[in-house]
């Protein structure tokens, strides 16, 4: 078992049902009744959230709302009302920021924090926790539950073990007795399909995954299989990462070209350039991304975006291009000229997020190695210092002057 520092410095937080919550917090009429949140109580959607006195009758996020209603015919549906969500969300994010700097949001009502260094001020982990709870409550009317761990792993696992208004310590010598015995599908990164293959060999706790061959693991789950072995074990070596707050939803690149064109090789070899663009600033701000969109904009001034998002994050030029242009083959109308191409990443992540890397399991090693090598010497010579093949043999006409304006840009 990793020891090497068992020091409690994150915490996790988890607001109580949240969106039912805050709607009984509006509206005092609903407090202590069972709440359900939906995006149209009339229609058949689905349910958003349920209070938790509605889950007492098994009404859970997700289930078609006319279930709900038979499940819990006497609950108060309630329409649900996302930009004060977001509100309370964000307020939520300052009130933790005044107890640290480090503060991760992970989804509209989770946030990490890590208190290492704030003892001086504020206390340990364990009364900073307490005093975020009670100014939780105070000010907001809501309660949450929260994970004190010397990990962000450990932190989100504590934080789900009691509900609602629990506050659970998970130290790395508790990990035997406290996550071994839980089922394999309640350690993080373990969702349906992986759950079933561990169950098939026979996998069905997560101390049974801690214990088997990694050599078996990779081979029925490829890398993934390896770093569900290490969380098994407890170990996770991300970090809470601040920047996530202040993250970018999306970064792009377009360029305006000099002339109208309709010459495949040269807009290809825009868009790599475009590509290689958007990539650096991803690793520069040590973000990966999902999505890719490529934008044209006809000489007549007609628009056209078109998006594709991989099933794994990934911050290489190779596979922004290979998506753009897969795109822009598939979209460019040729009988018309192009004067603007665009291209624009979102979906993002951050890069060494243990909770992601799941998913960056499919990235080539061999490929972010030669990425990262080209980073560094654009550091140390300047962007022009590297350009790749293709794009020098296709784009010399690019470079002479018919490439135009490039403006990059980031939407907050
Ligand atoms: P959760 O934290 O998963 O749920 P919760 O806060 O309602 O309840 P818990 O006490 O178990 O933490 O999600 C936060 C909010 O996100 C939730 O209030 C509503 C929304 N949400 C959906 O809209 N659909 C979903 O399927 C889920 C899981 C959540
Ligand atoms: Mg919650």
């Amino acid at each position: 078992m990793l020891k090497n520092n068992d020091k409690l410095t994150v915490i996790h937080i988890d607001m109580d049902a949240f969106f039912a919550a805050v709607e009984q917090q509006a509206d005092p009429s609903l407090r202590g009744k069972p709440v359900i949140v939906c995006g149209d109580p009339g229609g058949r959607g689905v349910v958003s959230t349920a209070s938790y006195e509605a889950r007492k009758f098994g009404v859970r996020s997700a289930m078609p709302v006319r279930e709900a209603r038979r499940l819990c015919p006497h609950a108060i549906l309630v329409r649900g009302r996302h930009s004060l969500y977001e509100e309370i969300s964000r307020r939520l994010l300052s009130l933790y920021s005044k107890y640290t700097p480090v503060v991760e949001p992970f989804s509209i009502d989770e946030a990490f924090l890590d208190v290492s260094g704030c003892e001086r001020l504020h206390g340990d982990a364990i009364q900073i926790a307490g005093k975020i709870k009670t100014e939780i409550r105070e000010s907001f009317g809501l309660t949450c539950s929260m994970g004190i761990a010397p990990s962000k792993l450990l932190a989100k696992m504590a934080s789900d073990m009691q509900k609602p208004d629990g506050l659970t310590v998970i130290r790395y010598e508790d990990v035997e007795d406290v996550i071994w015995p839980l089922p394999v599908r309640k350690l993080y990164g373990v969702g349906e399909k992986t759950a079933q293959i561990l169950e098939a060999l026979g996998i069905s706790t997560v101390g049974a995954l801690a214990k088997t061959p990694v050599e078996l693991l990779v081979e029925k789950l490829g890398e993934a299989g390896r770093l569900l072995r290490n969380l098994a074990s407890g170990i996770d070596n991300s970090r809470v990462n601040p920047s996530l707050w202040e993250m970018p939803k999306s970064i792009g690149h377009e360029t305006t070209l000099a002339e109208d064109s309709d010459d495949e090789g040269f807009i290809l070899s825009c868009i790599l350039y475009l590509s290689q663009q958007v990539g650096r600033r991803l690793r520069q701000h040590g973000l990966v991304a999902r999505t890719v969109t490529l934008k044209l904009r006809y000489s007549d001034f007609t628009t056209l975006t078109r998006a594709n998002t991989f099933s794994f994050f990934t911050s290489l030029d190779e596979d922004i291009y290979q998506t753009a242009k897969r795109l822009f083959l598939h979209h460019w109308n040729r009988r018309r000229r192009i004067r603007l191409v665009g291209v624009t990443v979102s979906n993002l992540s951050s890069k060494d997020d243990f909770m992601h890397q799941l998913a960056l399991f499919e990235e080539d090693e061999k490929r972010r190695r030669a990425t990262d090598a080209m980073d560094k010497v654009r550091d140390k010579f300047g962007e022009d210092a590297i350009t790749r093949a293709s794009l020098i043999q296709r784009g010399k006409r690019a470079k002479n002057g018919r490439a135009g304006r490039t403006e990059g840009g980031y939407t907050v």
